[in-house]
């Protein structure tokens, strides 16, 4: 499992200048956040309904973990989000709504008018079809009353879609269907 973040083109020039190495820093990151307060478990289902894997969301201190683990996707780039509505329906999961956006923002993080609290950076499935990646978002939260809360009485969802977030194509990032979904929602 690694961890994935978001970094932009400058960033990654920049780093680069400086020598440092981010992919072996951001290794060292343990699994867990401290402070982990709340976490909840979602399996991930693909278009025909099938559990390909689990998403599991923990609440800590320096914003919420996402951790998708799943197996038999095509390998590649993908992008994914958390949408607004906690219903995963095959085959195209258009129940989940658009992407969790309570701030009326446009989509991607190099829209100057991004981005919405749902947005994420894009994952990538490896050779075998497998993905084991965690990342943190301070923009959403398994606390009532904290800016971009999941479990509203809709819910929300975890989406995947079937090729790359451009980072800046409102509303979706030119990301192409969505292939996989795991559901959010009060106990
Ligand atoms: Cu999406
Ligand atoms: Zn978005």
């Amino acid at each position: 499992m690694k961890k994935w973040i978001f970094a932009s083109a400058a960033t990654a020039i920049m780093l680069a200048g400086c020598g440092m190495q981010t992919g072996e820093e951001e290794m060292k990151i343990p699994v867990m956040s401290e402070g982990v307060t709340t976490a909840m478990e979602s399996d991930l289902i693909n278009a025909k309904g099938e559990t390909i894997g689990k998403v599991l969301l923990t609440e800590g201190n320096e914003g919420t973990g996402i951790r998708i683990t799943a197996e038999g996707l095509e390998p590649g780039v993908k992008a994914i989000h958390v949408h607004e509505k906690g219903e995963c329906t095959p085959p195209d999961f258009e129940s989940t709504g658009a992407h969790l956006n309570p701030e009326h923002k446009q989509h991607g993080f190099e829209n100057p008018k991004g981005f919405h609290a749902g947005d994420l950076p894009n994952i990538e499935v490896d050779k075998e079809g497998k993905v084991d990646l965690e990342t943190t978002s301070k923009y959403i939260s398994l606390k009532e009353g904290n800016p971009g809360y999941l479990l509203d009485k809709d819910g929300s969802a975890v989406v995947v879609h079937e090729g790359p977030d451009d980072y800046k194509t409102d509303p979706a990032g030119n990301s192409g269907p969505r292939i996989a979904c795991a559901a959010f929602n009060k106990k």
